[in-house]
């Protein structure tokens, strides 16, 4: 197996989830913050207040990555550290944190690759509405501009928004994120500004950008499957597709909502200003959709599994239900499915991207990881989920898609949101007792796939 020359090896976090230092330096209060401190919203009743303690150990953490080869180190700028109201006054020391940052990582030879939103919005924009209000939108492209201005000199590629789906629907129709809403016309709203917000960061980096640098953005999407071979499992899968894929990439390429789910959104009155039964009425707002589908530079793309969907006419839940997988899971419950992977790619190219730089942002699995008597974690089912991956990667490239990087998700065990710290992502193994960072077996091998470009 061997992967283009200039093919381009990372590995991911994100802020909330590895820097701790809640209200060190000035930082502000985040949506995640406050949810994470509301009983019963993650599991043991575990917070962000120190996860990994990034914040202190950065910089043995980038010599950590640069032991294991590394190319590529994606990261997020916690917002409420920059802005600690989400808007108005600036906090230097938030921005002399990332500066130092993104400085080792040059120093160390490691491409900065920064994210803008990975859904930690400062809780004093949430007090005004939050995502659904449209306003946040545009105190997200102020702080995108002056996180731009302060970092861009070290840091060329900048991913706006990580995943709008999860921040939109697990956030406020599902509840499992913060803000904690089940509120379908507030995701539907939520959604948008956060495309929009996306749009608006992309007009005002054009204004201030080098020409070497480049912004895109980064949706988790999956492989919406129909349970079975009728025309109405089918049409459940579509829908699906609809609510997880299309709402978002349709958008941002076509310039343009999927007209399938204006159409359901519109006749269970969730979109703006439609009572139930409505229909689809004069949305979005004129001029949106341009600066939403405004050209970007490269395409992230976040995979981890498959969705079979099954039609159930009784179900509010877009007359569907997913059913549970049919192979093997990992200690998520999710689907170990590679070849999905080679399949998504592949349609993104063919149906949005149409060569434009495409990098796997986000690929990596929980696994039940033990720590054993030789201070080591034996991670082989990891190793083997990443290298199904990859050779699903690599067949997609074969077949012609644009793939030019990929980062595992992630570098460090670390906080999993709703899940808190019983599931282990990292292909470092965090004890968090003692802060103690030991690579697993499954580190050593990505290392050697980065030295050969391959095995
Ligand atoms: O941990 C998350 C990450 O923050 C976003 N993408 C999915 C990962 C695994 O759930």
């Amino acid at each position: 197996m061997r992967f283009p020359a200039d093919f381009l090896w990372g590995a991911a976090t994100a802020a909330y989830q590895v820097e701790g230092a809640v209200r060190e330096d000035g930082r502000g209060e985040s949506i995640w913050d406050r949810f994470a401190h509301t009983p019963g919203k993650v599991a043991g009743g575990d917070t962000g207040d120190v996860a990994c303690d990034h914040y202190h150990r950065w910089a043995e953490d980038v010599d950590l990555m640069a032991d294991l080869g590394l190319q590529a180190y994606r990261f997020s700028i916690a917002w409420p550290r920059l802005f600690p109201e989400g808007a108005g006054r600036p906090n230097s020391r938030g921005f002399d944190f990332y500066k130092r940052l993104v400085e080792r990582l040059r120093a160390r030879s490691i491409k900065p690759v920064a994210t803008l939103y990975h859904w930690d919005l400062p809780q004093a924009l949430q007090e005004a509405g939050g995502w659904v209000n449209r306003d946040t939108a545009y105190r997200f492209q102020e702080y995108a501009a002056a996180a731009l201005r302060e970092l861009g000199d070290g840091v060329d590629d900048w991913t706006t928004i990580n995943e709008p789906w999860c921040a939109a629907f697990l956030g406020h129709a599902l509840g499992q994120h913060a803000p904690g809403l089940t509120d379908w016309p507030a995701a539907v709203r939520a959604s948008h500004h956060l495309l929009l917000a996306h749009g608006l960061a992309v007009q005002a980096f054009r204004d201030l950008m080098r020409r070497d640098q480049r912004v895109g953005i980064t949706l988790n999407m999956t492989v919406a499957e129909p349970a079975g071979d009728s025309e109405a499992d089918r049409a459940a899968a579509r829908r699906y597709d609809g609510f997880f894929n299309r709402w978002f990439a349709d958008p941002l390429f076509l310039g343009r909502y999927p007209e399938d789910m204006l159409a359901w959104y519109g006749a269970a009155g969730a979109l703006p200003g439609t009572a139930a039964g409505a229909g689809a009425p004069d949305w979005p707002p004129p001029g949106d959709m341009a600066l939403i589908s405004a050209p970007i530079d490269f395409f992230g793309l976040n995979y981890y599994t498959r969705t079979i969907c099954q039609d159930d006419p009784h179900s509010p839940f877009f007359g569907l239900r997913t059913l549970p997988p049919r192979g093997p899971v990992t200690d998520q419950g999710w689907e170990i499915v590679p070849g999905c992977l080679r399949d998504l790619l592949v349609r993104i190219q063919r149906d949005w991207t149409r060569g434009l730089p495409v990098y796997i942002h986000e690929n990596g699995a929980a696994m039940r990881d033990v720590l054993t008597e030789d201070g080591r974690v034996h991670d082989t089912d990891r190793i083997a989920f990443l290298r199904d991956h990859l050779e699903a990667a690599g067949q997609a490239i074969a077949d012609g898609v644009n793939l030019r990087g990929y980062f595992v998700w992630s570098l460090l065990d670390n906080f999993e949101w709703a899940w808190g710290y019983a599931k282990r992502f990292g292909i470092v193994y965090v004890d968090y007792a003692t802060q103690r960072r030991l690579p697993k077996d499954s580190a050593f091998w990505y290392r050697e796939v980065i030295r050969q470009n391959g095995w």
